[in-house]
């Protein structure tokens, strides 16, 4: 199995309830190890450029807006499978469909406010890691 790397923010509803700690717990645990990180407000800017592939979606002003609703925690994560194995630790989109004991099933409110973000391919972790940390 491969050494992934994977793009992981905790988003303005977790970093707001001050649960940082516990989520990067559960990553750690899975061993998922954090190589780099920041604390940052998004612009608005910045977070149109993060969701672009998501433009023409009828949430997408509403996720912009909860994005930049206050600081988040971006995060690169690495270790065996590290893609699959964020996706597996956040659970569903939607935290109602969310498996028991996953992020987002214990910290997410709606599918807006859902607490996680995870890269979903290999390309798309490569793009998005570079969007915030550079190459
Ligand atoms: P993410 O990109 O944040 O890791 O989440 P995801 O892959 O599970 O979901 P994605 O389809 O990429 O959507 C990005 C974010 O947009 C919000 N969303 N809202 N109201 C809606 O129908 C809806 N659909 C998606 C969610 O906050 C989702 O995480
Ligand atoms: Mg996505």
């Amino acid at each position: 199995m491969a050494i992934e790397r994977t793009l992981s923010i905790i988003k303005p509803d977790a970093v707001a309830k001050n649960v940082i700690g516990e989520i990067i717990t559960r990553f750690e645990k899975a061993g998922l190890k954090v190589v780099n990180a920041t604390l940052k407000q998004l612009t608005r800017a910045e977070a149109e450029g993060f969701y672009a592939v998501h433009k023409e979606r009828p949430f997408f002003n509403d996720l912009v807006n909860f994005m930049i609703s206050g600081p988040v925690f971006v995060q690169v994560l690495e270790g065996e499978n590290a893609i699959a194995k964020n996706r597996e630790l956040m659970g569903a989109t939607d935290p109602k469909k969310a498996a028991p004991g996953t992020i987002r099933a214990d910290f997410a409110e709606s599918i807006d406010a859902n607490a996680v973000h995870g890269s979903d391919a290999p390309e798309t972790a490569a793009v998005e890691i570079a969007y915030f940390f550079g190459k």
